[in-house]
């Protein structure tokens, strides 16, 4: 049987997700309007789910059906969002654009962005909680680590510190495998939780991609940011320059910024090895994230 291309599969898993994320406000006579409109703003209105992807792509690469996948893809799409909603406020990044559309204080205001960020967490373990999960303390403890304090959070906590200060690399690779990687690794390890144990061989071979995976990620993030081409990310070319925030162009030179990213995907690819040929979409996801324009 031919594979199916990843073009095909990513726009599958992507009208799959959204489905599923819609269909949290369906149905549903919210107590504030405002709240809930705020949250569809930050969840729905654009965004490549590659988190959620992520989550498809590690569970069925040891098996898992489907069905158990979708709220724990669900569950770190939320997360994700409610980041992206916070990172914009003007305490923080402040950003107007996100995804070429106002960010969510821009389009409402800035209590209402803050309290969609809050409420869109919630429902993320509201989500995992109501799945009758057979894996759901392991879940629930992967995704609670990697957002909080232990995790993106204490990322975004090193990242202001950073601000006007002169990282090195390895302060930098700190900082984002907090703030960006944790996040990834936890939608790796929900997908394999999903269908193996925890001292599984493959989970561990799933781990050493994630870590790669999210790293190079993160680099390319910053290659986007020197080349230009930011525009679906709702930010002008070298707006991390004038926030004064370090990059890995800034301090490895864009071709060495490049190579660093190749490097790591080839080491992503080279921990798929002991799951054969059912980690071949995750092979070409990681290929994807990484070569990716925007
Ligand atoms: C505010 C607690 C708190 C955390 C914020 C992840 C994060 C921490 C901030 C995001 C800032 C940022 C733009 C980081 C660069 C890498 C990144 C996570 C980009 C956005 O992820 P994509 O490209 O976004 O997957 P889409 O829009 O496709 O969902």
């Amino acid at each position: 049987m031919t594979p199916e291309p990843l073009t095909t599969r990513l726009a599958a898993d992507r009208a799959r997700i959204d489905a599923w994320l819609e269909g949290l406000f369906a149905e549903r006579t919210p107590p504030s309007a405002r709240l809930e409109a705020a949250m569809r703003h930050g969840l729905l209105v654009g965004g490549k789910r590659l988190r959620p992807v992520l989550v498809y792509a590690a569970g069925r690469a040891l098996g898992a059906d489907d069905t158990l996948l979708d709220a724990p893809a669900a569950a770190v799409e939320l997360i994700h969002a409610y980041s992206l909603v916070h990172d914009d406020l003007p305490a923080m990044d402040d950003d107007d654009l996100r995804r070429g559309q106002p960010t969510v204080h821009k389009a409402y205001d800035e209590a209402t962005a803050i309290l969609a960020g809050d409420a869109l967490q919630a429902l993320a373990f509201e989500v995992l909680a109501r799945a009758a999960h057979p894996r759901l303390p392991a879940l629930m403890l992967t995704l609670a680590e990697a957002a909080g304090r232990d995790g993106m959070v204490a990322g975004q906590a090193l990242d202001l510190a950073a601000v006007g200060e002169h990282p090195d690399v390895a302060a930098l690779a700190t900082m984002h495998g907090h703030k960006t990687g944790a996040l990834i690794r936890a939608a790796v390890r929900l997908g394999a939780l999903s269908a193996a144990a925890d001292d599984d061989p493959r989970v561990a071979a799933l781990e050493r991609y994630a870590r790669a995976v999210g790293l190079a990620f993160q680099i390319q993030d910053d290659i986007l940011d020197v080349t230009g081409d930011t525009a679906t990310l709702g930010k002008t070319a070298g707006a991390d320059a004038a926030h004064d925030k370090p990059t890995y162009p800034a301090l490895l030179g864009l071709d060495g910024a490049r190579a660093k990213a190749d490097g790591l995907l080839e080491e992503a690819i080279a921990a798929l090895a002991p799951l054969g040929e059912a980690a071949t979409p995750l092979a070409e996801l990681a290929r994807y994230m990484i070569e990716r324009d925007h």
